[in-house]
């Protein structure tokens, strides 16, 4: 008999047939994620789960779930997943690493070269038929050539969007991370370490790219945003979490910072109404890693995972790779 997976959200047709192929397959094809209960009761009797950002696995759920053995996300960020509890109980959690590193990057550099020079603010006003005549500062927006990128959180996405900016705008950098990158690629980047709050006080542009975690809730809030330039620019395409929106919001509304760009959202889909009232916010739905090469590259990573963990192969990108030695 085949091993039993859930595909828990709509995922690509050439997925579909892979997983098919090997196990017996439970596809969600609805649009809306599955509520908690019917995941559970979905899961129950999988050995496997092929899931998204918007499946939540958690410790009750495991426990609810005895015989699953993978948790595959289609994701690189796992904050939707217990992963202590997976290993505990000798579930396999695997990723998506670095087929959605230069596409996200991509577009964190869009979404900062958006924010700087009020792109949506210039399409609103012009579709809404306001654009009635030429002046010295209108629609006047921030430099981004040549002025200094700060990133917060250098890992593979950080990196690409340093190199963006060192090597096509000519930007200065500094970046902070848990841990310093090693010198070559310093030097390479020409890149600066420095402590979270000279981060903040010299950024021209501040660019969010580390994991979400309990150390990271809120770690941009209202003292943090204090120390940034009042002609600063914060773009956040890691997790909505990170930023204390209401924080956000009032620094934006009184000028304290000039503008953001926000791709991630605390309790997304919803969006704060504190944001979507302000004009210097750029907002778009959690579409970094959007291109339908790495969507589908994304979604073949993950299949790879399910197929080698449940056919007693070495998994690609495992999180917890002490599962499979133990
Ligand atoms: C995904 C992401 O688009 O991979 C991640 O961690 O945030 C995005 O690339 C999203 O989570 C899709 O499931």
């Amino acid at each position: 008999m085949k091993p039993r997976v859930l595909i828990a959200r709509r995922a690509p047709a050439a997925v579909v047939e892979r997983l098919s192929a090997h196990f017996d397959v439970d596809c969600h094809a609805g649009e809306a994620p599955l509520a908690p209960d019917e995941l559970r009761a979905r899961l129950a009797g999988k050995a496997g789960a092929y899931i998204t950002g918007t499946e939540r696995i958690t410790a009750e759920l495991l426990d609810a779930c005895p015989g699953l053995r993978a948790v595959c996300t289609m994701t690189v960020g796992y904050n939707h997943i217990d992963l202590a509890a997976c290993t505990a109980r000798g579930v396999l959690v695997t990723h998506t690493p670095d087929v959605l590193t230069e596409t996200t990057a991509d577009f964190g550099f869009a979404l900062l070269m958006a924010t700087a020079r009020r792109m949506s603010e210039g399409e609103r006003l012009l579709r809404d038929g306001g654009w009635k005549s030429w002046a010295w500062d209108f629609l006047a927006g921030a430099d981004v050539y040549n002025t200094t990128l700060g990133i917060l959180g250098m890992g593979r996405i950080g990196q690409a969007i340093a190199r963006r900016g060192r090597f096509g705008f000519g930007m200065q950098l500094v970046y902070h991370n848990r841990s310093r990158l090693a010198a070559d690629i310093e030097a390479e980047l020409g890149a600066r370490h420095v402590a979270k709050d000279e981060l903040l006080r010299q950024a021209d542009h501040l660019v969010l790219v580390l994991p979400y975690s309990a150390e990271s809730h809120h770690c941009i809030a209202a003292a943090e945003l204090a120390l940034m330039k009042p002609t600063a620019t914060l773009v956040n395409i890691a997790r909505g979490g990170i930023v204390d929106e209401d924080a956000l919001a009032a620094a934006l509304r009184e000028r304290r910072i000039a503008a953001a760009g926000l791709d991630v959202f605390e309790g997304e889909p919803r969006v704060n109404p504190a944001l979507l009232s302000l004009p210097n916010v750029v907002l778009t739905p959690h579409i970094a890693s959007a291109t339908l090469p790495t969507r589908l590259a994304m979604a073949g990573l993950a299949a790879d995972n399910l197929v080698a963990a449940l056919t007693g192969a070495t998994p690609p990108t495992p999180l917890n790779p002490e599962v499979l030695s133990a």
